[in-house]
């Protein structure tokens, strides 16, 4: 089993306090920080974009996690500060299968790790068509666009599945991402079933109480059940 991974949405962190939460993140060690950059066309909202992805990480050493829901990425990765260790995410129904495939390339190329973001509609196996120009999986809990969603029924289900089928076919290195309403109940289920990195937002280590006190609520959480 892949060691598990903290993602923080900074959609759902406070603006005003922003500087005290990455210093927050940094203290912590998180893995990675999730940034949703969202463009009104693929999904009904508008987020995050390239200048506070570039001063991101001009900001802290956390590798990014950037969650594209744009219609067409491979035009747009330009656009983006992304190298070595970064997760770079694009969406399998955003554009053709053979544009997706080489936006995956392009991200490759450039050292950080290509994700497939995958709907809750869309099947699961859909991901084995793209499964020798991938590093992971996000594997939407909720429909994309916004925060503070509630998880879509089958998601537990979705998340096993698609560990057997990457298991089975000699792909166990390849991360599975949760994205969508993670809480501290069902965070240790997605664990069991198969999930390595946890994007965390308003459900859980961005929601009520101290940050701190949050994120190791949540480690020990994953620990148990690892430990069962
Ligand atoms: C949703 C987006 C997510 C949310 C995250 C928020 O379109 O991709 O990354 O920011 O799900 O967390 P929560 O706990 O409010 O669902
Ligand atoms: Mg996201």
């Amino acid at each position: 089993m892949l060691k598990s991974a903290v993602s923080p949405s900074l959609m759902c962190a406070d603006i005003f306090r922003l500087e005290e939460i990455i210093a927050g993140m940094e203290k912590n060690s998180i893995e990675y920080l999730h940034i949703d950059v969202m463009d009104g066309e693929f999904v009904p909202n508008f987020c995050l974009g390239t200048d506070y992805c570039r001063r991101m990480k001009a900001r802290t050493g956390i590798p990014l996690d950037i969650h594209l829901m744009v219609t067409k990425p491979l035009g747009k990765l330009d656009a983006f500060p992304f190298g070595e260790g970064d997760v770079v995410s694009v969406h399998f129904e955003s554009d053709s299968e053979e544009n997706t495939r080489l936006a995956l390339i392009k991200i490759k190329e450039s050292g950080a790790r290509p994700f497939l973001a995958i709907n809750p509609g869309t099947p699961v196996d859909t991901v084995m068509r793209f499964i020798d120009n991938i590093d992971g999986v996000l594997l939407m809990t909720v429909r994309p666009g916004f925060a503070g969603q509630k998880m879509v029924e089958g998601s537990l289900e979705r998340i096993t599945a698609l560990r057997k089928l990457l298991d089975d076919s000699a792909h166990a290195d390849i991360n599975i991402e949760v994205d969508g309403n993670v809480n501290y109940e069902k965070a240790p289920l997605m664990r069991k079933a198969g999930a390595d990195i946890f994007v965390v937002g308003t459900s859980s280590i961005l929601g009520p109480g101290d940050l701190t006190e949050n994120i190791i609520k949540f480690r020990n959480l994953l620990k148990g059940a690892d430990e069962e």
